[in-house]
């Protein structure tokens, strides 16, 4: 037996906020697998909002669990300060949002509420109960804060222009963090994500609207795919990439803000082909602007091509962030970090996902029952 092998070393404990999220669930897979006890904050619902992580559930009524939830909001200091007094975690990763874009013009108070302020909540909690120099801070900044972009890849030096209510807000989450780093001397960091997706993404993303709308429409359980702005350019990568490089930035001897991404461009009309194609479908485009349709062959000669995708204004921003394309070289260098998941792999894991769970669907409404569209 070696020496150290006697030396207890303490299980680290995790606190994450917004863990019933598609990062949060990624991100709490991640942790338990390292050793880490997480505990996680989710919000009460009507209906039951743990499906990504009730893989990880563990019965309360266990002792000894490395995994526990607690009800809490950004919005509420209070519990706040509570959750964080009692579990006293080494590290924090604030991933909770009004993560939205679109939702956030419907909603801009409660938006800065919960991502501006809510971050600072956090911190002041971390200060409020003396924990600066034992709990690290993660927060879950945005490519969005680029906005109208100054600059073309974005790095951690380009300039910010933010274009929604959604970027305003976590504009102030950004500048937060870095304030509470060089006031306090907190282990405070920012990552600056660019867009990633999964199976697990939520319905109302492009990338998953795309998927999940594709494969019902392969099995006739649904006509058409209504989009806004096929033109809008992204650099895509996978979550579960993502979340390791969250786990990275609090492992360093100082904290430091990064730009995540893959440094590659696609248009959402891209998407939308490259999901086609793993469904064995070739969609042809037509038209411009709103009147733009993305056609399928006909069934047999004598019909007219099949309308699958169309143009919906209603999808259309009040501002829009036209093109993201991030410059990921200072993760690639000081942290050795790469993805590892392609466009097209990526593309193909979603689709499969969706179209089993449109084959269920399928099932379902062969034995008579009704499946209903929802179009957001
Ligand atoms: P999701 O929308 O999937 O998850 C958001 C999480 O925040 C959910 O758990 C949600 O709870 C929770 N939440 C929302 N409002 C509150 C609140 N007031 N109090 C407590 N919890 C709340 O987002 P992602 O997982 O995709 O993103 C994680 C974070 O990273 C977000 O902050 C997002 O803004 C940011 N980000 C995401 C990127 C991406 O491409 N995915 C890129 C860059 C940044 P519930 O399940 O109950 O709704
Ligand atoms: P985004 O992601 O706004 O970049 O924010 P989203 O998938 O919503 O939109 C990407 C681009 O696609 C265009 N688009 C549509 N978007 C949606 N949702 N629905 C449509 O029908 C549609 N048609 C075209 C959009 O206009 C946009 O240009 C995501 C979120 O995860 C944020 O929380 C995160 O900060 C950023 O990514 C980085």
């Amino acid at each position: 037996m070696a020496a150290s092998d006697s030396i207890k070393v303490e299980k680290k404990t995790a606190l994450i906020t917004g863990i019933t999220g598609q990062d949060g669930a990624y991100l709490a897979d991640f942790l338990l697998k390292k050793g880490y006890i997480v505990h996680g904050i989710k919000r009460r619902s009507s209906l039951f909002n743990t499906d990504r992580i009730d893989h990880l559930y563990q019965d309360p009524h266990v002792s000894q669990r490395n995994f526990v939830l607690h009800y809490g909001d950004l919005t509420d200091s209070t519990n706040l300060i509570r959750i964080i007094q009692q579990v006293r975690p080494d590290e924090i990763y604030n991933l909770a949002a009004m993560s939205h874009v679109a939702v956030s013009f419907e909603t801009p108070e409660y938006t800065a509420n919960a991502d501006g302020i809510g971050t600072l909540r956090i911190l002041e909690a971390i200060r409020i109960l003396g924990f600066e120099k034992n709990t690290r801070f993660y927060q879950a900044s945005t490519s969005e804060l680029y906005g109208l972009v100054q600059e073309t890849p974005q790095s951690e030096a380009t300039p910010f222009y933010p274009r929604s209510p959604y970027a305003v807000a976590k504009l102030y989450g950004y500048w937060i963090t870095i304030n509470y780093r060089e006031a306090y001397g907190m282990y405070a960091c920012n990552g600056i994500l660019f867009n990633h997706e999964s199976p697990i993404r939520g319905e109302t993303f492009v990338t998953r609207k795309i998927t999940r709308a594709l494969a019902r429409i392969k099995l006739g359980l649904q006509e058409c795919l209504y989009l806004g702005n096929l033109n809008a350019l992204r650099d895509w990568g996978h979550a579960r990439d993502y979340v390791e490089m969250q786990w990275l930035m609090l492992q360093q001897n100082h904290p430091e803000d990064f730009v995540i991404a893959t440094g590659i461009q696609y248009s959402v009309r891209d998407f939308v082909n490259a999901a086609a194609e793993e469904l064995g479908m070739h969609i042809s485009w037509d038209g411009e602007g709103p009147e733009e349709v993305g056609m399928i062959a006909p069934v047999s000669t004598n019909c007219a091509p099949r309308v699958i995708v169309r143009v919906d204004p209603r999808y259309f921003r009040p501002t829009e962030v036209e093109t993201l394309l991030g410059d990921p070289t200072k993760a690639r260098e000081k942290l050795c970090w790469a993805p590892r998941t392609s466009f097209k792999e990526l593309v193909r894991e979603m689709v499969r996902e969706d179209l089993k769970s449109a084959e269920r669907d399928e099932l379902v409404k062969k034995h008579g029952f009704a499946a209903y569209d929802y179009h957001e």
